[in-house]
């Protein structure tokens, strides 16, 4: 079996810069051979992200704004992309949302409104895209999120995400139960946590790396690149029996109580 992703169309949702996971996920797609498709959230992002993608050698990108918040964008979306490459092998859902006062103090005060609007980009948005994207993956194709540990067990500070991240598992699983018949596999990444955008400005990070270095079994926290290599194996025919899965790729973490 050829596991080269040449020939291959990959679409990647969520690189804000060098750091993101999705960023990892798309070098190591690239790596593989694959042509790479990016959405970002406004125009906003689309020079940052056309001159992080400049430094891919050989790699013939396209470029979409795409705010997962809205159904017609994401539809207009992936219309265009049909229009622009006909078929797509697969899909890295790479997107999570909440405002900050619910990343901090007590689950209990959430608002209605943070609660929504954290399930409507961080969870909602995997049913929204699949939706979009499967009819483009006549060939077969894999989808692949990102989840966090915080979504199975209790993370102080994590509260309002740790719920998305909930329901963005179980949501994974539906979606492989209904799209497996059309060939395609819908699978996610638990990675470790990772100096982000995202994780920025998040109170005691530090302190939570650490304690990964000091607890989870291979003693040091997990990269960007250790992330892409795993979805690339999700997104490649070496997981072809794969399907409604999630993967920790958090040093072994996971497996302590
Ligand atoms: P980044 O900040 O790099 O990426 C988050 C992305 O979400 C951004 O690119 C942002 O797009 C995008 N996004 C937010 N709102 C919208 C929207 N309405 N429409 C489209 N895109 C949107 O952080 P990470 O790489 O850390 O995050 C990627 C995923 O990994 C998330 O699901 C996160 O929960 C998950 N994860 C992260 C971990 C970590 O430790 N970092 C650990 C486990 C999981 P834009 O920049 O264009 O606004
Ligand atoms: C237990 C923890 C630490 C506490 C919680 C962190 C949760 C982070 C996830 C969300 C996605 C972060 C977030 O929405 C931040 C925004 O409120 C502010 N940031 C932004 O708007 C930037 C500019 C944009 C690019 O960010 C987004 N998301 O659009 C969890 C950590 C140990 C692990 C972790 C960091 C998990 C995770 O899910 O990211």
């Amino acid at each position: 079996m050829n596991f080269s992703l040449e020939g291959r169309t990959y679409v990647v949702m969520g690189v804000a810069n060098k750091r993101s996971i999705a960023w990892g996920i798309a070098r190591s797609l690239h790596e593989a051979g694959a042509r790479l498709i990016f959405t970002y959230a406004s125009e906003r992002f689309e020079k940052p992200v056309k001159d992080l993608v400049s430094t891919l050698e050989g790699q013939d990108a396209l470029f979409y704004e795409c705010d997962v918040t809205s159904d017609e964008a994401v539809t207009a979306t992936f219309d265009q992309i049909k229009q622009d490459v006909g078929t797509i092998h697969g899909l890295a859902h790479c997107i999570a949302f909440a405002k900050k006062e619910d990343l901090q103090g007590e689950f209990v005060d959430t608002s209605r409104d943070g609660y929504l609007l954290a399930h409507n980009i961080s969870a909602y948005s995997l049913v929204s895209v699949s939706r979009a994207a499967q009819p483009l993956m006549s060939e077969g194709g894999g989808i692949v999120t990102l989840t966090y540990l915080g979504g199975e067990r209790v993370v102080q500070n994590y509260n309002v995400m740790g719920v998305a991240k909930a329901s963005l598992d179980a949501t994974m699983k539906y979606l492989a139960n209904d799209l497996g018949k059309h060939g395609v596999r819908v699978n996610a990444i638990s990675a470790g946590p990772i100096r982000t955008l995202s994780a920025k400005g998040v109170g005691d990070f530090n302190t939570i790396l650490k304690q990964i270095e000091e607890k989870a079994p291979l003693r040091r926290t997990v990269t960007q690149e250790e992330v892409g290599d795993t979805a690339y194996y999700l997104l490649s025919d070496l997981s072809r029996g794969v399907t409604g899965e999630i993967i920790h790729v958090d040093s072994g973490y996971s497996i302590l109580g």
